[in-house]
């Protein structure tokens, strides 16, 4: 069964662009919608199984409610106060390693991009949304902004809940379309919806997405510039979110502030040529299956 197999190869390393059970690829009426919006929930992308076993496995490394890691100074981002985070858990575990170099994640994100071209996985985090009733600082909401993106095109980001998620938790939210605006500001920065249209006045004409409801396995993925923001967890359980992210292997650093790129001797206008950004995925050779 692909699911017990997936926990069985945890704990052999293996080449990026391996194969791992249990992810699906993405539709292309997924990819047509996801080009208008900007963002795609992708119903079961991921065996519920497979996602389990990420879960204990995140479990293992924050405890049982998302509370107990100490922030590693200078590693773990700042989400707070908006999630309890843990960076890079593909470093330490290799079921989260599997995944982010499946070949499968790199394949969609190709996909979804709209041309058949390697990708890098770029870096990981879980962001564990606290209920706010038990931690103040760990469950509010998180402004609107786009991801910051130090490259010269677009990337993709996969929001995979590892629980259940309900709109309460404070799942995701989108204004769809935004991303055909380019950048609006800085990226990463987060304000309040007053001040992004006050910031881009054309975002008013963006539907703001649903708050969505997902099952184990549900993902989101969405694109670099697409503005979004998640509500408050006024639930009363912990918002497991896991969150890779993924470029086009031919995207060069444009310069833009980052630590984690430039602390790995790339310099503006290199691309991202480094055993920590593998290429996960490759196209099949011209005249090949794609
Ligand atoms: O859900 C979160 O905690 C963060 C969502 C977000 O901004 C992202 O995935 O880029
Ligand atoms: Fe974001």
């Amino acid at each position: 069964m692909s699911i017990r197999h997936a926990e069985e190869a945890g704990t052999a390393a293996r080449p990026a662009g391996t194969d791992v059970p249990g992810i699906r690829e993405v539709t292309q009426d997924e990819i047509t919608r996801f080009w208008e919006n900007g963002w795609i929930r992708l119903p079961r992308l991921i065996d519920p199984g497979l996602v389990n076993f990420l879960l204990e496995r995140a479990q293992r490394l924050m405890g049982p409610n998302g509370d107990a890691n100490e922030e590693r100074l200078g590693f773990d981002f700042e989400t707070s106060p908006a999630s309890q985070s843990f960076r890079s858990p593909s470093e330490v575990d290799e079921l989260f390693q599997q995944v982010v170099h499946s070949r499968q994640l790199g394949r969609n994100a190709a996909l979804l991009l709209g041309r058949d071209h390697a990708q890098r996985f770029f870096d990981d985090i879980l962001l564990v949304k606290l209920p706010l009733s038990q931690r103040e600082d760990r469950g509010q909401a998180l402004g609107w902004h786009q991801d910051k993106n130090p490259t010269d095109r677009s990337w993709i980001y996969f929001w995979i809940p590892l629980d259940h998620v309900t709109p309460e938790q404070g799942a995701v939210r989108y204004l769809s379309g935004s991303h055909k605006l380019g950048p609006l500001w800085r990226g990463g920065a987060c304000v309040d919806l007053d001040e992004a249209y006050r910031l881009a006045p054309r975002l008013r004409s963006c539907e703001m997405s649903d708050e969505l409801s997902f099952e184990p396995g549900d993902v989101m993925a969405h694109c670099s510039w697409v503005v979004h923001g998640t509500d408050a967890n006024v639930g009363d359980r912990a918002r497991w979110v896991y969150r890779p992210s993924f470029l086009p292997a031919d995207a060069v650093y444009m310069g833009v502030p980052s630590p984690t790129i430039a602390e790995r001797g790339i310099h503006p206008f290199d691309v991202l040529d480094h055993p920590d950004f593998p290429v996960v995925y490759q196209p099949a050779p011209a005249g090949g299956a794609g």
